[in-house]
């Protein structure tokens, strides 16, 4: 994403917020995994939407005045030691040529600034980013500030910008649009491989080998999330991640996956038999999946309501069903459809938007139509990436394989 892109991002949060307030945002900070180990730092999407900036330890300062804003970015001071085993710290030149935040200290400064900052009697209220998931986890910086300012800063309002990035990161734009794209040939590549290499005693982690070995070589970013890859039974577990199972002559194939490029994640499902031809059974089910999906992608447009996605695919993959003698019921349809299919992606794979009740051009959220027939054995998803326009929708990860011919069409080029 270019420098434009993140100050204008910016511009458009400071124009939401009240006047005479700061914003104090945070990179994050590097979790511990076990002994000396640690996760590999992974920065605060939002942070990320705002800034560019990857690294750990930053901290942005805006102060919204009357008349304009001014933009404070701390960063880690040079260190030729640390340097030497983590690699090179962000440099000042660098803050403004990614991020266009012109200003730059480091990181011993920031408890002063902001102290005489809070202080001055030039600002009323803090804005902090808060997005704790649950209620036990441990304090984020964001949530260490608040604390702060509530002990020694009684007088300051303590106010949460969540919901204004929010409502920003909702709506894409083109540049994020075009990364999606891009994202979308490299995870229509990684499935494809796995289609051709697909054969009856393939293990599942061989299918993700093969979805990683195809991601590598576009980059190092690799999946978006942990790739969901699992044969027959273990396609019952809607999040399995173990991929030790083994595909027998007749399973189904399931996968649920994306690749990221720049910042930006895809998230896409498809589902095979594992010798490359559909019996009665998974074609049957497959068939009501694949109309409900193109069903979809021909009447989502702006003005529906969000919570109708979910309610049209279920209404109309239950007519589908019934039609094929696989459901008699509508309660009975809940032993077939197990979750809701429509996410927003983008940042994060359940990206981190303002939830919408009124669909709008630039959304980008899932369609994921899923499946499970345990009594038959099949169990899959088909889910793909919606693209609201001015006036309707598009498919963006349609060159993925997603019909019954298409796909058997492909695992015809089988390597085996
Ligand atoms: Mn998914």
């Amino acid at each position: 994403m270019t420098r434009e892109f993140h100050l204008g991002n910016r511009t458009r949060l400071y124009d939401r917020l009240e006047k005479n307030s700061l914003v104090v945002l945070f990179s994050g900070v590097q979790k511990r995994k076990t002994g000396d180990e640690y996760y590999p730092f992974f920065v605060d999407r939002s942070f990320l939407y705002l800034t560019g900036l990857k690294k750990e330890g930053l901290v942005l300062v805006a102060e919204i005045g009357d008349t304009g804003v001014k933009e404070t970015l701390y960063l880690l001071p040079p260190d030729d030691h640390a340097e030497k085993w983590t690699g090179a710290r962000v440099k000042p030149w660098e803050v403004d040529e990614i991020s266009g935040i012109a200003g730059s200290k480091y990181i011993d400064q920031l408890e002063t600034d902001l102290h005489k900052l809070f202080l001055s009697g030039n600002f009323h209220s803090v804005y902090l980013d808060f997005n704790r998931l649950t209620p036990d986890e441990p304090d984020s910086p964001a949530y260490k500030l608040a604390k702060q300012l509530r002990d020694v800063y009684p007088f300051l309002n303590i106010r949460s910008a969540t919901n204004d990035i929010r409502a920003l990161r909702t709506i894409k734009q083109p540049c994020e649009i075009e990364a999606m794209k891009v994202a979308e040939d490299i995870t229509t590549d990684g499935i494809v491989s796995m289609m051709h290499a697909s054969k009856p005693g393939m293990y599942e982690y061989q299918y993700k080998a093969v979805w990683d070995y195809a991601l590598g070589q576009y980059g190092p970013d690799g999946s978006g999330f942990p790739a969901i890859v699992s044969a027959g039974k273990n396609n019952f577990c809607i999040h399995y991640y173990a991929y030790t199972g083994q595909a027998h002559d007749g399973d189904m194939i399931l996968n649920d996956v994306g690749a990221t490029w720049d910042g930006h994640i895809t998230d896409v499902s498809r589902g095979w038999p594992c010798n490359g031809k559909f019996s009665d059974k998974q074609r049957l089910i497959y068939e009501c999946v694949y109309e409900t999906s193109n069903h979809m992608f021909e009447t989502i447009k702006p003005g529906m309501l969000m919570k109708d996605v979910d309610g049209n695919i279920r209404k109309y993959n239950y007519e589908r069903m019934k039609d094929a003698g696989i459901v008699d019921k509508w309660e009975d349809i809940g032993k077939y459809m197990w979750h809701g299919g429509a996410h927003h992606v983008g940042y994060d794979v359940h990206d981190e938007v303002l939830t919408p009740e009124v669909i709008a051009p630039g959304m980008v959220f899932c369609v994921d139509i899923g499946v499970y027939h345990e009594e038959w054995g099949i169990g899959f998803r088909l889910e793909d990436n919606c693209l609201v326009t001015e006036d309707g929708c598009v498919n963006l990860s349609k060159k993925t394989p997603r019909s019954i011919e298409e796909i058997e069409d492909e695992m015809k080029k089988n390597l085996f």
